[in-house]
């Protein structure tokens, strides 16, 4: 078995007072954190992050009467604090960094980037990733996406639930069924080894 935890798109922009801020972010970025300095070894720890375009509407994902649904007010530009990991995230437990979203909406980090630009597909497969945990923002969106990937790509996926948050709660509730209904494990931090 190799595990790896996805820490999902755990950016300023996300979090509290963000362009697109979700509540509970930032306790999120700390809770991640310190669960993982108490010791939850994983293989390779990944973290996501959404680095889209200044200069377009990426692919209609920005636009200025936004439906927070499909559309939503410019987050996560390259290059701009919005889009830097929030700072109680620790970096140093990141063992591989990716981007997604550069010029169009990616919901899922398996449609990302390695920084040394190798697909997130191609670096579970090398690695030989068999588990993965999730933990991030939003549930309701970049979490949800991402795990459904990886039970599709025929990983054990467990979602780590005290350590995500979701831009609303009717839609995050809907997407934890939809998860558990997929096969994804729902479990807390106090429950993973
Ligand atoms: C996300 C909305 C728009 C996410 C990304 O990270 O869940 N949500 N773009």
């Amino acid at each position: 078995m190799t595990s790896a935890l996805f820490i999902i798109d755990v950016q300023n922009d996300f979090t509290e007072g963000g362009a697109l801020g979700v509540d509970g972010g930032a306790a999120v970025a700390a809770g991640v954190t310190e669960w993982l300095a108490d010791g939850h070894p994983y293989d390779v720890v990944i973290a996501s992050r959404d680095w889209h375009d200044g200069h377009n509407d990426n692919g209609g994902h920005f636009h200025p009467e936004p439906d927070f649904v499909d559309s939503w007010p410019e987050h996560c530009v390259s290059g701009t604090p919005g889009a830097e990991y929030h700072p109680a995230l620790g970096t140093h437990l990141i063992d591989v960094h990716v981007r997604k979203g550069q010029g169009k909406p990616a919901y899922s980090i398996f449609e990302g980037e390695t920084d040394d630009g190798e697909s997130l597909p191609d670096t579970l497969e090398r690695l030989g990733v068999t588990d993965v945990d999730v933990v991030g923002i939003a549930t309701d969106y970049c979490v949800l996406a991402s795990a459904l990937d990886a039970v599709e790509a025929g990983k054990h996926v467990r979602v780590v639930t005290d350590l995500v948050a979701g831009v609303a709660d009717e839609s995050s509730e809907a997407a934890l069924r939809t998860l558990s209904a997929a096969g994804v494990e729902l479990i807390t931090s106090k429950d993973a080894q």
